[in-house]
């Protein structure tokens, strides 16, 4: 058995007024309570230092610009590497990145539970759109304040696994997965903050967005014979649900753990990495079963186009 004690800690809403400080001190209080379950390793959710800012529409550089790190990490968020280091957790963590040149991305980084950092993810599918949207109910700016990731999906080897990043959005793209599945990866993280109704049809409300969720989180798990541990930014924000529903999956697709609250909360689960091993050299032993020949248009072609009658 190769087990990692695995923390999942949803964060409930925060609020546009709150503080660093504060969410920081939560961040630490739910750190505290993973050290007391015995994990090794702890997932926080997308943009965990923050409200989910892209749906607010903002002009002016120097208040996008509140919402970026330009350190991480800083002064403000150092007590939280702090506390992971002294307990022995390595973390993944998302935020907002902005670069010593000014580019910005949704990253999420990957600490050892020595407390040095070692992997950066910057968000590949950013969702929404740049420009203010009269036909939306509210606004999902992703397209506006980020660049789309460019360091793709690499996988790190870390507390005896094989270890992988994706942010939100990413998780609805079998691609996501499979580029990771295919470096042999055993535990994908991943953070999100899901609005809880469709901008764009408002039918669409929490459980459908819930089975979108589960749907596309149980199946990469499944295609790829991985776990995965997705973990929410949850509840209402200044008046916008997010949804919650953080879950530990198994390599089968099987949810070990799922959330049951909008608010502060911890799962945790024993997760054996070996558990992968009989998917990976079964059904999915990519290097038998897999047809590359016939797989040309995922990478020469973006959108879909019907051939001619
Ligand atoms: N944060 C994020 O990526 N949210 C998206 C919303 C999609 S609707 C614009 C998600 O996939 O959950």
């Amino acid at each position: 058995m190769r087990e990692i004690v695995t923390a999942a800690l949803q964060m409930g809403p925060i609020q546009k007024a709150e503080s660093r400080k504060d969410v920081v001190d939560r961040m630490i209080a739910l750190l505290d309570q993973a050290k007391a379950a015995g994990a090794t390793l702890a997932v926080f959710p997308e943009l965990a230092f923050t409200t989910f800012f892209p749906r607010w529409y903002m002009e002016d550089p120097a208040e996008v610009d509140t919402w970026f790190e330009t350190e991480i990490p800083s002064a403000e968020t150092k007590p939280l590497f702090d506390r992971a280091r002294e307990h022995g957790i390595g973390m993944y963590v998302g935020y907002a990145e902005k670069t010593q040149d000014g580019q910005q991305f949704n990253t999420s980084i990957l600490t050892a539970p020595t407390g040095e950092i070692i992997g950066k993810y910057r968000k590949v599918h950013l969702p929404g759109h740049s420009e203010f949207d009269t036909e939306r109910d509210f606004q999902h700016l992703e397209k506006r304040y980020f660049e789309p990731g460019d360091l793709g999906f690499p996988v790190w080897h870390s507390q005896g696994g094989v270890m992988g990043m994706c942010i939100c959005n990413d998780r609805r793209w079998p691609e996501t997965y499979r580029v990771m599945g295919l470096q042999g990866v055993e535990m994908v993280m991943l953070g999100y903050n899901t609005p809880a109704v469709n901008s764009q049809m408002s039918s669409e409300g929490p459980e459908d967005r819930l089975f979108h969720h589960r749907l596309s989180v149980q199946s990469g798990a499944y295609q790829n014979a991985t776990w995965v541990i997705a973990v929410a930014k949850a509840g209402d924000e200044d008046g916008f649900p997010l949804i919650g529903g953080s879950l530990i999956v198994d390599p089968n697709g099987k949810i070990m753990a799922e959330s049951k609250t909008l608010g502060d909360e911890i799962l945790v689960h024993s997760c054996d990495l070996d558990l992968c091993t009989f998917g990976k050299e079964t059904i999915f032993d990519f290097a038998r079963h897999r047809r590359i020949e016939h797989y040309g248009l995922i990478t020469e072609r973006t959108g879909a186009e019907v051939p001619p009658e």
